[in-house]
């Protein structure tokens, strides 16, 4: 049942300010009348909770049939987000981030400094983007990595046809055989994060899925929860084993995760530094222009994989 705002006790007063701000534009109606009399148009609780849940379980119906699935909001995922929704507002887009903050590492640069380093030709995605940067010849910078986190988020939430579930991980893979008895990875199964955090001290709290046709794994490199489509790979035995990140040299790292970015078994992409992982890649440290590319590059894949 839905409570009208008008049977509830606080009903919504014209918002009045101070009229200081009233320069600003957006805020102007709040510029007449001071304070005093300041009040939210009247809401029941029920109505919030219901907006939240309808939306989420409605997306949960949508989403669990995709045209892809993204696995890892992080620099490299959310690059492939915006490539894909953009090129293909057709497409329905899953994001799954086990975090409850998307944007993995790139909310700053090297060692908690602020600013993130783009070797070229990275730059392009930065324009295309619209987050302004200092050329520097052969690099340029974001003054601060969450200025490119934060705009790069804020679009890919703004596409129609993308969905992001945080707080929710991939804990398995769906898989299917084909006639040659070939493993094609065909969805994810996914759980929200805090109860894959309890599966060793709660019983039955089994996992949803998604299925889709491209899976595009960006978790990482190695770690409490990264490189995770891999491991799982090597422990269905559909790869033979981890390659293993390597030390980091930026020149020869950057060129090889940019280039690397494929289809590891069929129905699986693999970019980013997870990519590391599977092809004993070196690591590329505080430099952000190949996960932004490998995002590119998995798109390309991804729609490769979709013409076929
Ligand atoms: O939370 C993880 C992070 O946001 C998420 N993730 C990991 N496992 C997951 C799972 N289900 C859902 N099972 C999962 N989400 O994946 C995201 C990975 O983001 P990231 O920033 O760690 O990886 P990236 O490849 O996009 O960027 C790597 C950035 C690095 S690491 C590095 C170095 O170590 O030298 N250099 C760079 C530029």
């Amino acid at each position: 049942e839905v409570v009208e705002p008008t049977t509830l006790p606080h009903k919504g007063g014209v918002p009045v300010g101070n009229g200081k701000l009233a320069a600003a534009g957006g805020v102007a109606q709040l510029g007449e009348g001071g304070w005093k009399d300041f009040s939210f148009e009247g809401i029941r609780e029920s109505q919030v909770a219901r907006a939240m849940s309808r939306r989420y379980f409605k997306d949960l119906d949508t989403y669990a049939e995709s045209d892809i699935v993204i696995v890892g909001a992080g620099s490299c995922g959310l690059s492939t987000a915006y490539t894909l929704a953009k090129a293909r507002p057709d497409l329905k887009i899953a994001i799954i981030e086990a975090s409850v903050s998307p944007g993995g590492g790139a909310w700053l640069g090297g060692q908690l400094f602020s600013a993130m380093v783009m070797r070229k030709p990275a730059d392009k995605f930065l324009t295309d983007l619209g987050v302004p940067f200092e050329d520097e010849g052969p690099y340029v910078v974001v003054k601060h990595a969450a200025l490119f986190t934060s705009t790069l988020l804020s679009k890919v939430l703004a596409f129609p046809n993308v969905k992001l579930f945080n707080a929710t991980s991939v804990e398995d893979l769906i898989t299917r055989r084909d006639e040659s008895g070939n493993i094609r990875i065909a969805g994810v199964v996914t759980n929200w994060t805090l109860v894959a955090m309890h599966h060793d001290d709660q019983s039955c709290m089994d996992p949803s899925t998604i299925n889709a046709p491209v899976i595009i794994s960006t978790t990482g490199h190695d770690g409490p929860f990264g490189a995770f489509s891999a491991k799982r790979l090597v422990s269905m035995q559909a790869l033979e084993k981890l390659g293993g990140m390597r030390g980091l040299d930026m020149n020869t790292a950057e060129d090889a995760i940019v280039k690397g970015t494929r289809e590891i078994v069929p129905g699986l992409i693999v970019g980013g530094m997870e990519l590391s992982e599977v092809d004993g890649a070196n690591r590329m440290g505080p430099t952000f222009g190949a996960m932004a590319l490998s995002g590119v590059k998995a798109a390309e894949e991804a729609l490769a994989v979709f013409d076929q």
